[in-house]
């Protein structure tokens, strides 16, 4: 993508957002940290790793002899799980709540720091009955239930990596990461609440084994307490396991180096990459990430972070970075729409919430809901608000302050991956002065840049490819199993610089725009046009609530925009809203920019972190076979596109 053929749209933004006073006086990070980190990064770094508590202190901080493996506090040891657990009890804040758990029939837990320890401890005992020891590999198909976390961190504090699988993944999809992992157990439940009703999660594992020779054992968690098939010999109740296990576990201390966790990543063509993650550089970001760009304050504020344990954002800011830092979070099990559309207002007002984070996705299907649903709440307690998984369209994010934030909580769009580990690119609440629709700046200690074409640094107001230019504490080591795919993938585009796959732009005063996934930039006659930047020109049209866009071969143009929308709860669908919309596009953007098809949708299709599948909604727009869909949350969606598609046509 090069700069000047692409549009400006989104650099006319002006709108500004200064942190409020009191919170800028009383927050954790002030500006201070930039000039201490650009003064010595690694400096900088080596002071973050002393937020954990290390069995034996690393002497060593950054070790990039052999780029792009890179090793971090290589000499130090630690455990993951005494730093998230055991260390706050021994602070004297056992009785703190650090989960309270919020299922979705209504159930709650609330589980503190000490009960969470004892947990902990049992279910490591328990793993090591069944067989598991260090350097093992452990797979989670598990609802968002505490057991997830206790699970992982149990796994964490004997030294087995943890693989956990979205429990929304078909058999298919579990085995071919169970395979790749080599895992010798798996840790799932009898099933899960989703939309009012028991989902079964058992028979999907059940399956996958068939053809995964490596698992010795399936261990499930009594959830739904629903019928379930029984292998004996093979699978062992959660609840009977650990209740025989004692609540004393001495934690070993593990190389900083060694594996924490592998998470799988789709591309969108190939084999889903396994994306390792080690000890101590990982815990050190996604600690010092999670005090910094949400201004935690573990003894007043309630988190609360509405992401899947299955994705990266669960791994890090649900379970390691939250618990880290000793904070009460809340844990919620179902979706937004049960048993009502106000579910998570009425759960923010029902635990004080100050802290939320969740995703452009959910923001938006707030937005089509309507103000009037979180109108009905009381919303004061927040004071921050986070975004993450997509660029937040600039309409979107105003509405998120305005309708949830009460028009004055900074709000916190964060850019990083699986890949990063944590948080990269974020405003920080008590110092940035925001811009709806940018992440603007790089986080202290994190180098990152766009270049173009040719890998040259592009101007303010330029436009091209994010990489970060310098190794980073929580970055992946490698793809499991595949070192060359790890340079190929990340380290060969552009010559000793992370290429992170994302477009994106500087503005006049150097503030980063993230454009979405440069697989998804549109090539219309001859001009680079972002599917980001128009899916925000048809949002910020008062009748719609989400939008995604799509090149689709088009013989004169090369491609031609096609754009999928759904429209505000109160907006009908009057006969020349198509027509009103394209020309909305021309006004905002420019006529280049006009979608060639407009069609109103029910739904689109999106995986289970949020992420819109533009591949799928190419497919339709091309008139081609729907294709692989299953990391879709809801594999219904396209058939429902298709017939409406037919049904225009
Ligand atoms: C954390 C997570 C990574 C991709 C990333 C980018 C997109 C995430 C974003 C964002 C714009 C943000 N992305 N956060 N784009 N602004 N604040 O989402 O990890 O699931 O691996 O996805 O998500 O395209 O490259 P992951």
């Amino acid at each position: 993508m090069s700069g000047n053929e692409s549009l400006e749209n989104l650099l006319k933004e002006e709108r500004r957002f200064t942190p409020p006073a009191e919170l800028a006086a009383a927050a954790n990070v002030t500006a201070a940290a930039y000039d201490l980190a650009q003064q010595d990064r690694l400096a900088f770094w080596a002071t973050q790793a002393r937020r954990l508590s290390w069995a034996k202190e690393p002497t060593e901080t950054l070790d990039w002899s052999n780029p792009p493996f890179a090793k971090w506090f290589a000499d130090g040891e630690l455990n993951v799980a005494y730093n998230c657990v055991d260390r706050h009890v021994e602070a004297g804040n056992g009785d703190r709540v650090a989960i309270h758990f919020e299922g979705e029939p209504g159930d709650s837990r609330a589980i503190t720091y000490a009960e969470l320890k004892d947990e902990v401890s049992k279910a490591a005992h328990a793993l090591t009955e069944l067989g598991v020891a260090k350097g093992d590999r452990v797979a989670i198909y598990l609802p968002m239930i505490p057991e997830a976390a206790v699970a992982m961190l149990a796994c964490a504090r004997i030294g087995a990596a943890h693989s956990v699988v979205f429990g929304g993944f078909s058999a298919e999809a579990v085995a071919s990461r169970v395979q790749d992992a080599d895992a010798k157990l798996i840790i799932t439940a009898d099933g899960g609440y989703r939309r009012g009703k028991p989902t079964a999660l058992k028979p999907a594992i059940d399956e996958a084994v068939l053809s995964c020779p490596t698992v010795q054992h399936v261990l499930v968690v009594r959830r739904t307490g629903q019928d379930t098939a029984w292998t004996e010999g093979r699978d062992v109740w959660w609840d009977e396991i650990t209740a025989r296990q004692s609540t004393e576990h001495t934690p070993q201390p593990h190389n900083a180096e060694h594996p924490l966790f592998i998470l799988y990543t789709s591309g969108t063509t190939g084999k889903p990459k396994g994306i390792l993650h080690t000890t101590g550089g990982y815990l050190t970001q996604a600690a010092y990430t999670h005090h910094a760009v949400f201004d935690l304050k573990p003894e007043t504020d309630v988190y609360w972070c509405t992401a899947d344990i299955g994705w990266v954002t669960g791994h890090s800011y649900i379970v390691y970075g939250p618990l880290a830092n000793g904070a009460t979070q809340v844990m919620y099990e179902g979706t937004p729409d049960t048993p009502h559309q106000g579910r998570f207002w009425e759960i923010i007002q029902k635990y004080g919430v100050t802290i939320l984070y969740t995703a452009p996705t959910a923001i938006r299907t707030f937005m089509k809901w309507g103000d009037d649903i979180p109108a009905r709440f009381d919303l004061s307690s927040l004071r921050i608000l986070g975004s993450v998984g997509e660029p937040i369209n600039p309409e979107a994010w105003i509405w998120y302050r305005e309708h949830i934030g009460a028009g004055k909580t900074p709000i916190v769009d964060t850019w990083w991956q699986t890949e990063t580990g944590a948080i990269m690119i974020s405003p920080l609440p008590g110092v940035t002065a925001t811009k709806p629709g940018s992440a603007q700046t790089p986080l202290p200690g994190i180098s990152a840049t766009v270049v173009d074409d040719e890998a040259r640094e592009v101007p303010d107001g330029g436009g091209g490819y994010l990489v970060l230019t310098e190794p980073w504490p929580s970055m992946l080591r490698t793809i499991w199993g595949d070192d060359q795919r790890y340079i190929d993938t990340y380290w060969s585009r552009f010559e000793g610089r992370y290429f992170a796959g994302d477009g994106a732009k500087k503005d006049d005063d150097g503030d980063l725009w993230l454009l979405g996934r440069v697989d998804d930039v549109m090539l219309v006659s001859g001009h680079n046009i972002s599917t980001t930047e128009v899916e925000s020109a048809l949002v910020s049209h008062p009748k719609v609530a989400e939008a995604a866009v799509v090149g689709a071969a088009d013989a004169t143009t090369g491609q031609a925009i096609a754009a999928f929308v759904i429209l505000r709860g109160n907006a009908d669908d009057g006969d020349d809203l198509v027509g009103e919309l394209r020309n909305h596009v021309a006004k905002v953007l420019g006529p280049i920019a006009k979608p060639k098809l407009v069609q109103v949708v029910g739904e689109l299709p999106k995986t289970r972190s949020g992420k819109i599948m533009r591949r799928l909604l190419r497919d339709i727009a091309e008139g081609r076979a729907v294709g692989d869909t299953t990391t879709l949350a809801d594999s219904t969606v396209m058939d429902l596109i298709q017939s409406q598609r037919s049904a225009a046509d």
